[in-house]
């Protein structure tokens, strides 16, 4: 069985929610960041990792495609024009929201309070804002990539919930409808009871 190394309440819960969608069974370890439980599976500290068989792998991104690409879900098949597309809007989203929001928390409560500069805060909050709005023009069927749940609907709604947890401002109705309703999904709701 898959063991994921990390709390719920970090990037962790993408791997569990990924897990959830394609009905893998996995076990959870809530090694906090940077504790001596997490560094014995990254030597980083950093969360999440996931355990398969021998292997442990590092980074949720990664984790969340080898899982999709061994699995055959929530992605297009790797090496064709799809899966490029797909990918292309995954590394936007790790740039214009996930390191967006790292940048956030670094500032908040991450850095030494020395080292934190608060007044950082309004323009990032105001590129996330411009970000969301290119994200909900784009958004023009049910999921990112079309009719099925993808990876970076599993990235972008995650980062949406991360956002509202550290007071960003609001979405529009139409990128905050689309977060609800994933939120809603049996599987998002699984993964989030961990
Ligand atoms: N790009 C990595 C970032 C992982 C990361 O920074 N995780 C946070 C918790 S959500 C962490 O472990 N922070 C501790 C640290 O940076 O020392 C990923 O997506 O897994």
């Amino acid at each position: 069985m898959y063991k994921v190394i990390g709390p719920v309440k970090s990037r962790a819960m993408r791997v569990m929610w990924t897990l959830e969608e394609m009905g893998e069974p996995y076990e959870v370890i809530p090694a906090a960041p940077r504790s001596e439980e997490a560094r014995r599976y990254n030597p980083s500290g950093k969360v999440p990792a996931l355990v398969d068989g021998e292997a442990v792998l590092t980074d949720s991104l990664a984790i969340m495609t080898y899982l999709a690409d061994k699995h055959g879900r929530l992605t297009a098949p790797a090496g064709t024009v799809a899966r490029a597309h797909q990918d292309a809007l995954t590394f936007w989203l790790v740039d214009e929201f996930d390191a967006i929001l790292w940048t956030a928390a670094k500032h908040s409560f991450i850095f030494p309070e020395d080292k934190r500069v608060p007044a950082i805060k309004p323009a990032l909050m105001e590129e996330f804002s411009a970000s969301a709005e290119k994200l909900s023009e784009r958004l023009t069927a049910p999921f990112l990539m079309g009719d099925e749940i993808t990876l970076p609907d599993i990235l972008a709604v995650h980062c949406l919930n991360w956002a509202m947890g550290a007071k960003f401002p609001r979405t529009d109705d139409k990128l905050f409808d689309y977060g609800k309703r994933l939120r809603e999904r049996p599987a998002f709701q699984a993964a989030a009871a961990r």
